[in-house]
């Protein structure tokens, strides 16, 4: 192997992992998700044919190992102790009176931070290098994981330090969790494919980790913050706030809401502010850890058996209530899926009045013997939909009523079935109006033609109104009979006209999810989007083509083809089309960009440009996979100079960079 490959490799490692990081944890990404996705292309070619260059540390390595047959365990350097809890304001007092009798000085500061419902991890880096990843386990030994914490993004493969600072060895520590929408989409994805869902974010983190196929695991949407050190050596940490930044810069992802040297005061109002702010977080949280920040003082207070005697949780208070389900209402999906619902005597969790609770399906009310009547416990856990955790059968007083799945569909009445395999049962008939408007709300929904002010009343009025009989006649709504339609006037329906119009600009990949095939969630849209550059590529395609994208399971192929082979799906689909909606896609863009002039050239627009704004412009030339900067240098390529360019026009003929006016700049685009 010559020199130069092994060169190649190496930069293009060290720039993906440099990138990665600008992306996942610093959210600040400097290059376009195409030219990343090019650069790793060129270094799997590299890695697949000099194997001996895949290092550990290889953001090749992100995307899974094969699988193992069992978890080894291994011994932690330093036990991962747990928590002592607080549930008061008095109790973080007497935490900090205990640690000021034993130390002497009032005047101890503290970190605080929000503490994660995720799973503990320790990292361990040899050299910089991740060699090993454990969970916590019983705290002594835990299980080796490390091909799944390969593949979470934010995890850095190596450490970023000068390479005379690196640490012989350092052990961090950490949580791994699941973004509230990612666990959404995944439980959505799983209820789709007749898969038991995870019953919340923490379980579906801990799942995804205990996988023995880490590509598995890397399909999952897992996260880490990290909070502390095992053993360390060849770097010192003074405070738990140095620890903090010093692993910042080192590439990890801290938690931006840790407040550090902080005084007692200050951690009981930040706590407050936490409660407060606990909803609108996109993870969950159940409380907050509160440290003393100086390590000499921590080692001075020492550890009990199971704790350290210088940190303490202070607990929120519980996200669950007992109350009386009384009645249990069947609810038809978009699929015709029947799904109960528990309708609870309404109940505040958390500041929220919740009145009903979803069932899963009738198998789980069977598994949790669940009758109407009963005093049950229910959970509400930040925007996940609230749920029963079990009933309280020593309140029962034996009139509660054992549920039953109907044999005809609620709404329409017709026949339904109950799928081989599956615990669900079906509404079968496809122009069921329950089923009808939930296809409608799926298709305007965020995730699909996100169209602003459709909500599920307006879409219920809608379809009830008999204005709806399919997802074109959306496109074709007029003003003046929306207008007309109670709670709705003329700017509201004059907003709805707009934002339909807007939602004509939809990329592939939604234009797929919106059409709420069986089987097809995001991802398998998302899969779908990218390997036909047209919709109407996609509706020709056979169940052996779908198949073959890799990610796409039978049950996807076999949905989709049957979705295009119904004459009724195919007119529906032109209309959308003929009403000026203009799919665009990923795909088509990167196969342009493969033979584009613009690929990987660097241009600077300049002067006014009068067919397109300058953000369209630089729109499209970095879908050809241009980049467009701001300023003029020896590495520009090109200088798009429009109409009364001025001095970067003069640095470009300076620097004899080529120049090219707006209607060149055009040609070269077509
Ligand atoms: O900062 C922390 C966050 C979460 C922790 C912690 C934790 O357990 C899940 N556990 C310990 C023992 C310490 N800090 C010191």
């Amino acid at each position: 192997m010559n020199k130069k490959i092994k060169q190649e490799a190496r930069q293009l490692q060290q720039e993906l992992n440099h990138h990665s990081h600008r992306y996942h944890v610093l959210d600040d990404p400097v290059i376009s998700d195409y030219e990343y996705d090019m650069m790793l292309k060129r270094l799997i070619e590299i890695e697949e044919q000099y194997p001996e260059l895949s290092t550990p540390d290889s953001p090749t390595k992100r995307i899974g190992a094969p699988p193992l047959d069992s978890f080894e365990t291994a011994a932690h350097s330093i036990p991962m102790l747990s928590l002592d809890n607080a549930f008061d304001d008095a109790d973080i007092r007497n935490f900090h009176k205990r640690s000021v009798k034993s130390l002497g000085p009032d005047d101890i500061l503290y970190t605080a931070e929000p503490k994660l419902d995720g799973v503990a991890v320790e990292l361990r880096y040899e050299n910089g290098v991740l060699v090993q990843a454990t969970t916590r386990g019983d705290g002594t030994t835990g299980e080796v994981i490390t091909e799944n914490v390969r593949t979470i993004r934010s995890v850095p493969l190596t450490l970023f330090s000068k390479e005379d600072q690196v640490p012989s060895l350092l052990e961090v520590r950490g949580e791994v969790i699941i973004h509230k929408a990612d666990f959404d989409a995944l439980n959505q994805k799983r209820l789709e494919q007749g898969e038991p869902v995870f019953a919340n974010p923490r379980n579906a983190a801990a799942g995804s980790l205990r996988q023995l196929d880490s590509k598995v695991t890397a399909t999952r949407p897992l996260n880490i913050f990290v909070y502390g050190a095992g053993l360390a050596q060849g770097i010192n940490f003074k405070s738990q706030s140095r620890m903090l930044s010093i692993l910042k810069s080192l590439g990890f992802p801290i938690n931006p809401l840790i407040q550090t040297s902080i005084s007692l005061e200050m951690v009981l109002s930040f706590y407050k502010e936490l409660e407060k702010l606990r909803e609108s977080l996109d993870y969950e949280i159940d409380g907050m850890v509160v440290k003393v920040d100086d390590i000499t003082l921590q080692k001075a207070l020492g550890e009990k058996i199971k704790s350290p005697r210088w940190a303490i949780a202070y607990k929120f208070p519980a996200q669950q209530k007992t109350t009386v389900i009384n009645d249990i209402q069947v609810q038809v999906g978009r699929t015709g899926t029947l799904t109960p619902v528990a309708i609870l005597e309404p109940v505040s969790i958390g500041g929220v009045v919740v009145s009903r609770a979803t069932l899963h399906n009738k198998d789980e009310i069977l598994r949790k013997d669940i009758r109407i009547g009963d005093t049950a416990l229910v959970m509400r856990a930040g925007d996940v939909i609230p749920k029963v955790v079990q009933v309280i059968v020593s309140k029962r007083k034996g009139d509660e009523i054992a549920f039953k799945m109907p044999e005809i569909c609620p709404v329409c009445k017709s026949r339904i079935q109950k799928l081989e395999n599956e615990a669900a049962v079906k509404c079968i008939n496809a122009s069921c109006q329950a089923q009808f408007k939930e296809r409608i709300k799926h298709f305007v929904s965020k995730k699909g033609f996100d169209i602003e002010g459709l909500g599920k009343k307006s879409v219920d009025q809608l379809v009830d109104e008999r204005l709806l009989h399919s997802f074109a006649d959306l496109f074709s709504l007029k003003n003046e009979i929306l207008a007309s339609l109670d709670r709705m006037g003329e700017k509201s329906a004059d907003n709805l006209v707009a934002a339909i119009e807007k939602s004509k600009d939809v990329s592939l990949r939604r234009f797929i999810f919106a059409l709420g095939i069986d089987h097809t969630g995001e991802n398998a849209a998302n899969l779908i989007s990218e390997h036909f550059p047209t919709i109407e590529d996609m509706m020709d395609a056979g169940k052996e083509e779908l198949e073959n994208i890799h990610g796409v399971g039978e049950k996807t192929a076999l949905a989709v083809t049957r979705f295009f082979q119904s004459r009724e799906n195919r007119q529906i689909i032109e209309l959308i089309l003929a009403s000026g909606v203009t799919p665009h896609n990923k795909r088509k863009i990167m196969d342009a960009a493969q033979d584009s002039i613009f690929l990987n050239k660097k241009l600077v627009l300049t002067g006014k440009l009068e067919t397109f704004t300058r953000s369209e412009a630089k729109k499209k030339l970095e879908a050809l996979g241009a980049k467009v900067t701001s300023s003029v240098s020896s590495k520009t390529d090109f200088l798009v100079a429009g109409k009364e360019a001025g001095s970067k026009l003069a640095k470009a003929k300076n620097l004899n960079i080529e120049i090219i006016d707006e209607a060149e700049l055009n040609k070269m685009l077509q």
